[in-house]
């Protein structure tokens, strides 16, 4: 009997090699992998789930009425049709709205919301979400775009800002390395937690962080978790674990700030040198400039740990080589721009960063490529085309912008206007999981003449679009996987052909392309076998002439991985420590800012400052809802794709998510594990399984992301996710006016046990938009 071949593929969660057996996906780990990702397991579920769309369908309202705003929305039925009916309706509503081959200077694009965040899959051709942006380039001449991510906005602005291209900053440092080899004390804000270190955008070829800390661990590096959650860090030897309240790190930093300013520990030289500022923000710390010194004591009465720690820990952090690490999650909540700009002041006072494993980085703990070695040769990725419209939001305020059309608002220190949409495209993104206060979001989504979404299964975004048109899973294609910070380059095989039904995104568009006179302008006359081979030139000839291997396109297809090269050369802040004058970094200043005019003239404290958020355990509001939702990032999936897959559910109880609470919190509310529990507020409700857990700080309840949302009615709760998205209680509130991000990782909240009949969670092929019959 001939043995079937494994094919190799890729994900966001790691490279693998699968194949079909009796219609069943097996698959492995990638052999240069230490620890392949157990999220791979979700993958099989997708072949032939119910939930996974198989014809185009119409919402019967907008068949029946034409486009316009309608608030049936959400509750209404569909009609399938044929792919040809789907198109032309498609083609005929974007003419109507002005697509085609000759525009107008006065673009249409400028009522066109096409940001349609999400990460769909990790090919980088078939990536939706560049195929969207290029079609609606092509045919509407532009579109309404979303800066910045969910992931990181109010980090992002403020180190662009403050040191200067925070994405390239973040990505081109081997920090693993350094930490292993010389730190001596790794104080990291929001963990390092190896459930998010699966993940990287585009795809993760060797699982290794975990190794790396035991490596600095073995040589006596001490790493602190600072964190409600005690699983954000693996156990390690000597590891030291702090929780904090919540949203009050600001205060333990400048706690510790206030330590070596007292101890006369504060590195003067490296601040001279290499910052400005830092005398406004010491005015501020001291208390001259506000009346209230930072002292420990002071910091204490926030952040809730002793005043003894505080200093423990400050002066531990000058005795050695510190390195000063803040997760993401830390800058998704109001005001996220004061502890990622404090830890980065920290890292200055400390002065130890011009030495290999000192200083500061961001998102070590968020994405498994930050720390990595950055590629030395261009990775494949599709041309988008050209926008040009001007026209932006925010990426997290999509409700503001569907609700308050011609409503100004300020990002960046500038007052820009939502516009007015008519038309959302959305391809590879889920806003009705990511999105926060969910029953503002289904209002927004009642404005628009028309909304389009393509996915491969049906969710909660689906059923509220116009127009769902069937997408193909990354499985059924061919594509080239690569990744910043990732030293291989993948031949995505097609590990099995597509149902009936689905089509690749990019079919889909050149159809429609075709259909509005513009098909060569969007293909460049190219299939998609041509564009792979189009894609994978410029990294193969920058192998060769790095006098490396490089297979021609149809051998790689076939064949192997291709292994890149990485850059030996020093990094931006390595070149910057070696002569700040002549690589000066890209801020107003050429230094790392401690103070900020731009920032002050944004609305902002113009230094890092304890700026004290509305929903946090000292608020007032805290009398009302006792409990701090942490709403993080799911162990068993990538936010919410594949939700129904064996490693997500293996990790729900009865299919509804788990929310873990400090047992003494539980056993005072009568809760017990497994309980059904209702988390609430006056934005909405949700249900979840209880799971009374030592590791979690009291006065915190942690629900991560990901379950699909699935409102019910129930009496005396109202409107109730019944199968536990946190963002049916997170605020849609801007993280600043400055960045405007998503603030959905902190909320408050009231918990208390469901004595009524329990609902049961709603199946995932039950989200799917119903067919009328
Ligand atoms: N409260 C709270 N909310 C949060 C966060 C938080 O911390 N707290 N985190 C935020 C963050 S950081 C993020 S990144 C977002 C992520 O949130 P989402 O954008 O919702 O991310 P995904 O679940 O990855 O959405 C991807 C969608 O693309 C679809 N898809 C996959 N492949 C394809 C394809 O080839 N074609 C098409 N057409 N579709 C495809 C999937 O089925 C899925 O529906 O959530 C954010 N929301
Ligand atoms: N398995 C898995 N991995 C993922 C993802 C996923 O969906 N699943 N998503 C990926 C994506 S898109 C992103 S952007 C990154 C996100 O990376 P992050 O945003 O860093 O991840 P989170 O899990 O949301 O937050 C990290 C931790 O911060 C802690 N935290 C929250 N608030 C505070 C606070 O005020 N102070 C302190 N000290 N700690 C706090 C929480 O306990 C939380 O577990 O993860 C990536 N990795
Ligand atoms: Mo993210």
């Amino acid at each position: 009997m001939t043995q079937i071949p494994f094919l190799y593929h890729s994900s966001h969660w790691g490279t693998f090699r699968a194949r079909m057996v009796e219609g069943t996906l097996e698959l492995q780990g990638f052999e240069r992998d230490p620890a392949p990702s157990p999220l791979l397991q979700n993958i099989p579920a997708a072949i032939a789930h119910p939930v996974r769309l198989r014809q185009p369908l119409i919402r019967r309202g907008w068949l029946q009425d034409g486009p316009g705003p309608d608030p049936r929305r959400g509750t209404d039925d569909y009609v399938a049709v044929s792919w040809d009916r789907a198109l032309d309706l498609v083609a005929t509503e974007l003419q109507r709205l002005g697509a085609g081959p000759s525009l107008p200077a006065d673009l249409p694009g400028r009522h066109v919301f096409g940001g349609s965040y999400g990460w769909s899959s990790a090919g980088r051709f078939h990536h939706a979400q560049s195929q969207v942006h290029r079609f609606l380039n092509t045919v509407f001449g532009g579109y309404v775009r979303s800066a910045d991510t969910y992931s990181s906005a109010a980090g992002a602005v403020i180190l662009d800002l403050v040191w200067g291209d925070a994405k390239r900053m973040s990505r081109d440092q081997a920090f693993w390395d350094e930490i292993a080899e010389h730190s001596d004390l790794v104080l990291a804000f929001g963990g390092l937690p190896l459930r998010n270190l699966q993940v990287s955008p585009g795809g993760t070829s060797q699982h290794s962080a975990e190794n790396q800390m035991q490596r600095a661990a073995g040589r006596g590096c001490c790493f602190v978790s600072i964190s409600p959650v005690a699983d954000d860090m693996p156990d390690l030897p000597g590891l030291m674990r702090l929780q904090p309240r919540p949203a009050t790190d600001v205060a333990l930093m400048l706690g510790m700030a206030h330590r070596l300013q007292e101890t006369g520990r504060v590195d003067r030289d490296y601040l001279e040198r290499y910052t400005t500022g830092y005398d406004h923000f010491e005015r501020y710390l001291t208390g001259q400039s506000d009346g209230t010194p930072k002292t420990p004591e002071w910091a204490a009465g926030i952040c809730g740990l002793s005043a003894e720690t505080i200093r423990d820990l400050a002066d531990r952090a000058a005795a050695g080589r510190t390195h000063v690490t803040v997760a993401y999650g830390l800058q998704r909540s109001r005001h996220g721009e004061q502890p990622v700009w404090m830890a980065l002041t920290l890292a200055a006072m400390l002065g130890q960063w011009a030495l290999p494993g000192g200083g500061f980085s961001y998102s070590l703990g968020s994405m498994g490529s930050t720390g990595k070695p950055p590629l030395a040769v261009p990775l494949p990725s599709l041309p988008q085309g050209r926008n040009g419209v001007k026209g932006f939001i925010p990426v997290a305020r999509i409700s503001e912008l569907l609700l308050n059309p011609g409503k100004s608002f300020t990002y960046k220190g500038e007052t820009h206007r939502y516009g007015d949409i008519r038309l959302v495209y959305w391809a590879g993104g889920n806003p009705f999981h990511h999105h926060q206060d969910l029953s503002r979001l289904a209002e927004a989504f009642t404005r628009p003449d028309t909304i389009i979404v393509h996915d491969s299964v049906g969710t909660a975004t689906t059923r509220h679009a116009d127009i769902v048109l069937p997408a193909t899973i990354t499985a059924e294609r061919e594509d080239i996987g690569a990744a910043g910070n990732d030293p291989f380059l993948i031949p995505m095989q097609r590990l099995v052909d597509p149902p009936e039904g689905p089509r690749d995104d990019f079919d889909i568009f050149a159809d429609l392309a075709a259909r509005l006179g513009c098909k060569d302008a969007f293909t460049e006359g190219r299939s998609s076998r041509e564009w792979l081979a189009h894609l994978y030139e410029p990294t193969r000839s920058a192998l060769l002439e790095k006098g490396m291997q490089a297979p021609d396109f149809e051998a790689f297809m076939q064949g192997e991985v291709v292994e890149l090269p990485v850059s030996e050369g020093p990094s931006c802040m390595q070149r910057y420590h070696a002569d700040p004058v002549a690589n000066a970094l890209s801020t107003p200043s050429g230094k790392i800012e401690i103070s900020s005019a731009v920032v002050e003239r944004a609305g902002l404290p113009p230094h890092p400052a304890w700026v004290e958020p509305e929903e946090w355990l000292g608020a007032p509001q805290a009398a009302v809802n006792p409990f701090q939702l942490v709403a993080n990032q799911p162990r068993g999936k990538l936010h919410s794709q594949l939700d129904f897959g064996a490693t997500a559910m293996g990790l729900k109880r009865n299919g509804r998510e788990r929310a873990r609470m400090n047992p003494d919190d539980a056993a005072r509310l009568g809760i017990a594990e497994g309980d059904v529990i209702r988390i609430y507020n006056d934005r909405g409700a949700l249900l979840a399984a209880a799971e009374p857990a030592e590791g979690i700080a009291s006065g915190v309840v942690q629900l991560s992301t990901g379950a699909w949302y699935a409102p019910l009615d129930l009496p005396g709760s109202g409107r109730t996710c019944v199968n536990g998205n946190p963002n049916a209680v997170t605020s849609d509130i801007g993280t600043s006016p400055l960045s405007q991000g998503c603030a959905g990782q902190l909320s408050l909240v009231s918990v208390e046990r469901w004595s009524a009949a329990v609902p049961e969670a709603v199946a995932h092929e039950a989200i799917l938009p119903r067919k009328s019959v």
